[in-house]
């Protein structure tokens, strides 16, 4: 036996979780297929801050989610690992989070002068140095031969991610769960905005689609890069809505979506898509949007059809300052988005009964 099978064979999957570890399993970084990339970042936030506090958040709600996958028989043995925080990048973002503020008062009052444009400087190019951690960090998990999620931290978070996907897998696309289409052009100056991420992945040309659902939240430059980029294709809310006010149903939406995408897709999953009363703490939350459920089934279509999952990044989870409510949601989430990325990729069937 392998030390991974003494391990399943040891683990009461129907037990008390352990702290500390996600979900409560108890394998070694090396023993899990999936692993989870926390990235504790946000600077660039336009509205409410707390999202850095998400990756933690959510690792402690993961304790309470229960193991038994609808989908997935003995889910949990195909390994799951969460990678600690890393504590310089939580200084780096307060630290740069704090330049924002103060380029912001400045930005906002009109008064942006030499030094607002130093500032912005040095907050750009932190940005960049994360984007190029991120890229690195992921890269030794794939190298390995294991698969990421990607838990943020704002919305900037994954774009090194995409890109050393991009690397490996040469093109793919990117199905976006959204309030906002996040393709504003250096948003309120910063390179690397929350608010930028389609805007910045799209300059890519590994990105041969994105698809946007849940969309309800946006300016008029963004609705014009969509009518100029071939590769975009929206699902507003309204037009969803409508559609099944009018009758039509969530599966016929849904085979309209998966039909956008291309063989290879990875997930992009804003918290904020959701209902806000399924993430009341976010930082940009928008009334509408869809319940998780809605999300999964979608996901489970993607997989159904024959397309693989390569990648995801759940983001913008901000705990609040009571409660865990909006990391116990995202964290129920998270748990099936890994077994359905583990799925995707045949990494289940090795650990079957
Ligand atoms: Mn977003």
């Amino acid at each position: 036996m392998t030390s991974k099978e003494q391990k399943i064979a040891g683990f009461d999957p129907n037990g008390l979780a352990a702290p500390g570890a996600v979900f409560g399993l108890p394998f070694l970084p090396s023993e899990a297929e999936v692993v989870l990339f926390p990235v504790p970042w946000e600077v660039t936030v336009s509205y409410a801050a707390g999202t850095a506090l998400g990756p933690e958040a959510i690792r402690e709600a993961s304790g309470q989610v229960d193991l038994y996958d609808p989908r997935l028989v003995d889910a949990w043995k195909m390994g799951i690992w969460m990678a600690p925080s890393d504590v310089s990048l939580v200084e780096k973002s307060e630290k740069n989070r704090k330049r924002a503020v103060d380029y912001l008062e400045a930005f906002t009052v009109g008064s942006l002068g030499e030094k607002s444009e130093r500032v912005l400087e040095k907050i750009n190019s932190a940005c960049a140095e994360m984007v190029d951690w991120v890229e690195d960090s992921v890269e030794f998990y794939l190298s390995n031969g294991q698969l990421v999620g990607l838990v943020g931290g704002d919305h900037s978070t994954p774009l090194g991610y995409l890109r050393a996907l991009g690397k490996i897998h040469g093109s793919f696309g990117i199905l976006q769960i959204d309030a906002h289409m996040d393709l504003r052009v250096a948003y309120e100056g910063f390179e690397f905005s929350h608010a930028s991420i389609m805007y910045n992945a799209l300059r890519s040309s590994a990105i041969e689609k994105l698809v946007q659902v849940g969309i309800r939240d946006y300016c008029q430059a963004e609705m014009d890069y969509v009518q100029t980029d071939p590769r975009v294709v929206t699902f507003f809310d309204r037009d969803m809505k409508r559609a099944h006010y009018e009758g039509v149903t969530w599966q016929q939406q849904v085979e309209k979506i998966v039909q956008c995408l291309p063989q290879k897709v990875y997930l992009s999953f804003d918290i904020d898509g959701l209902d806000p009363k399924l993430c009341p703490n976010t930082g940009t939350p928008v009334a509408g949007g869809l319940e998780s459920e809605q999300v999964l089934y979608l996901l489970e279509q993607v997989i159904d059809s024959g397309r693989t999952l390569i990648g995801f990044d759940l983001n913008e989870v901000a705990p609040g300052i009571e409660g865990d409510w909006d990391a116990n949601v995202a964290s129920r989430i998270l748990y099936r988005l890994c077994n359905l990325l583990g799925e995707s990729n045949g990494r289940h069937r090795t650990f079957a009964p």
